[in-house]
């Protein structure tokens, strides 16, 4: 018997919905100045999604949404959507929780509520103190002639950032050695529930802002996830990401779980730590990058396959899916191959390499756990 009628349709398309999780592909693009180009991205198999930000405009400001628009029409016209941001950076003076956190706060709020009237879903962001991901090296050979981004714990420990020896790509600011200073002494005075508690304030004032026009926020992980010059780094595992959503109750107070930043510890179970989060409906993003890691805290960040890295990633893409998880995906970082040259860790090659990986993990599973 055959009942065609609206409601019996809503009931199949949910219906099909909720067994056809899609995890929807997508790419990092740094705008129009990025050496790859949207017309080469999207010729990878299966890509979906750009996932870009606003590079024009001094952190701590609101993003206008005219500038908003004008990446989204570019993305557009390349046959992707642009529904995920990364990152709205959060100005150092609301993780430091100075007197002008409060409008650097409102601003924040403003650029959310742009970005949802441009069709934004997903907004990534990170509190980590001064510096963003942090490297020994960009050009690390590995055996087979590729260069990669690698990490020596002692290497970084040596190191002096008021001295400027330190300097990566991929930071939001730059500052002169005397602003260097003055911010690393002013976390000097703060201790990681002080971190905590201005995190705290922070997402209080964003999240209803976030919920009400149909944005999910996601943190990023630390990255590594330690504390580097000492300075406080507190999203560093399951226990640190379980703290983050407890402190509001809401989809839009979320976690963008990063495999290859969390998973540089051997402690943090990625596969489970997605599962996890995912069945909890709080992962909001996911970053799929495989590192190879040994006991003293240094790491290379390897092609994407499990057989090259520490990590198993058909593990955490069927956790992913097993949990229904069906938000962005994206590779991460990838390697420098074929003689590319460009953004460390955001080259074309390799990274289109990661996404038809990851293209098969999802088709696996899902094949495997009968959603597809
Ligand atoms: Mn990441």
């Amino acid at each position: 018997m055959v009942v065609c009628n609206h409601k019996v349709l809503i009931v199949i398309e949910l219906f099909e919905r909720s067994v056809k999780p899609q995890m929807k592909l997508s790419f990092r693009w740094y705008g129009p100045g990025d050496p790859v180009s949207l017309e080469h991205i999207r010729q990878i198999p299966g890509m979906k999604g750009i996932v870009s930000a606003i590079y024009d405009v001094p952190v701590g400001d609101a993003w206008p949404l005219q500038n908003i628009l004008r990446i989204k029409e570019m993305i557009e016209a390349n046959g992707m959507d642009f529904d995920v941001i990364e990152s709205v950076p959060v100005h150092e003076d609301i993780k430091l929780g100075r007197p002008t956190a409060k409008q650097y706060t409102e601003n924040y709020k403003q650029s959310l509520t742009n970005l949802s009237k441009a069709g934004i879903k997903t907004v990534c962001y990170n509190f980590m103190p001064v510096f963003d991901w942090t490297r020994s090296t960009l050009t690390k050979k590995l055996p087979d002639g590729s260069l990669t981004l690698a990490y020596v714990h002692q290497d970084v420990e040596k190191m002096d950032p008021v001295k400027g020896e330190l300097d990566l790509p991929g930071w939001a600011t730059d500052y002169t050695p005397e602003e260097m200073k003055s911010l690393i002494d002013a976390y000097g005075a703060l201790t990681e529930e002080d971190l905590w508690n201005n995190l705290g304030t922070f997402l209080k004032e964003i999240i209803p802002v976030a919920e009400a026009v149909g944005i999910r926020m996601a943190i990023h992980p630390d990255d590594p996830p330690w504390s580097i010059f000492g300075l406080p780094r507190i999203i560093r595992n399951k226990a640190s990401l379980e703290r983050v959503i407890s402190l509001i109750d809401s989809p839009s107070n979320g976690l963008a779980i990063c495999t290859g930043s969390l998973g540089v510890s051997p402690d943090n179970d990625m596969a489970e730590i997605v599962g996890h989060f995912a069945s909890l409906d709080r992962l909001n993003f996911l970053h799929a990058r495989n590192v190879k890691y040994d006991a003293d805290k240094n790491f290379d960040e390897v092609a994407h396959p499990s057989a090259n890295g520490s990590l198993d990633m058909y593990a955490v893409i069927k956790a992913a899916v097993a949990a229904g998880y069906n938000g962005p995906i994206r590779p991460d970082h990838g390697r420098m191959i074929w003689g590319e040259t460009g953004k460390p860790g955001y080259g074309l090659y390799d990274r289109a390499l990661g996404a038809t990986y990851l293209v098969g993990l999802i088709e696996a599973a899902e094949k495997e756990l009968g959603s597809r």
